[in-house]
């Protein structure tokens, strides 16, 4: 029986047993219960653009809010150019479904990516369900503009209705000075913040096995490529709480959450992280 719930488990989430550890202790707080019920929520809810702020003084207008819907909660996700902001909020948005690994449904762009540095240039703002919003936000690092830099911290400072703001951090690369730079323009302005680890697929070496379903041919890690994988999701957690514990003198790390997501917005990971990303979402926004 407990194995057969293993293995169904296994074949549902579709991602190795082996990170189901690392999963559950990043997304603290968090139940099975919660993550499906935010999973339900962002596969049904009606998701659409609905405001595009391109300069300081719109938000100065609105006084930090938007027009429409000027009281949803909201959220931000703030990073490096081609972390995969735009990415991982449409996977966040996209009707994925349960079984989802091997689905040959691409997903609908909402939030639209691209390879090219630079191409967010505006707060996208995303209405989930009339129950809050997700910013999308133009990248700081390579090709970005002092205009869009300017942009997002005038917001940081005028917002009335952020919650949090996930920063992402390519689970490749690691973190860069400039992610401490908003750590600590994060934390001078008091608002809560954590990290989400992107990319986590590149750190896949090899083919690890595949099985063929009725719903389609899935591929695990080989133990190797989940050891890594694992091991980048815990260091990066183990980082945080360092951070948390040794607050520095101007507060920067004072506002940081002891959670950590390992994520990919590729179905080549099988969307890893994703489920526990909405459910933090959803209840950082009171939705849960
Ligand atoms: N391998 C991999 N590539 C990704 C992932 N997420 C995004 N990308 C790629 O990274 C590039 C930048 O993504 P984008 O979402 O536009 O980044 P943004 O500039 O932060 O919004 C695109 O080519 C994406 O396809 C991921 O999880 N894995
Ligand atoms: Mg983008």
């Amino acid at each position: 029986m407990q194995t057969d719930m293993k293995k169904d488990n296994l074949r549902r989430l579709a991602i190795p047993f082996k990170l189901q550890p690392v999963q559950r202790s990043v997304a603290s707080g968090l139940t099975n219960a919660d993550i499906q019920k935010a999973f339900q929520f962002f596969n049904r809810c009606e998701t659409k653009l609905a405001d595009v702020v391109s300069n300081v003084e719109q938000l100065r207008e609105e006084g930090g809010a938007t027009r429409s819907s000027p009281n949803l909660p909201e959220v931000m996700m703030l990073g490096r150019s081609n972390v995969g902001k735009s990415s991982l909020i449409t996977a966040l948005m996209s009707p994925l479904n349960n079984d989802y690994v091997g689905s040959n449904n691409k997903i609908k762009e909402f939030a639209r990516s691209s390879s090219k540095s630079g191409f967010t240039q505006y707060l996208h703002y995303y209405n989930c369900g009339r129950k809050l919003k997700i910013i999308d936000t133009p990248g700081y690092g390579h090709a970005s503009k002092e205009a869009h830099g300017n942009l997002v911290l005038r917001y940081l400072q005028m917002q009335k209705n952020l919650r949090r703001v996930y920063v992402l951090v390519d689970g490749y690369v690691g973190i860069s000075p400039l992610d401490h730079e908003m750590f600590r323009i994060l934390g001078a302005n008091g608002i809560p913040w954590n990290i989400v680890l992107t990319k986590l697929d590149k750190h896949i070496t090899k083919p690890g096995i595949t099985k063929s379903s009725k719903s389609g041919t899935k591929q695990f890690l080989t133990e190797q490529d989940a050891d890594v994988i694992n091991g980048v999701v815990v260091n990066a957690l183990q980082y945080v709480k360092t951070m948390s514990s040794t607050p520095d003198a101007e507060g920067g790390n004072g506002t940081v959450l002891e959670e950590v997501f390992g994520t990919c917005s590729h179905r080549r990971l099988n969307y890893m992280g994703i489920p526990e990303l909405r459910a933090s979402v959803l209840s950082t926004c009171g939705l849960l």
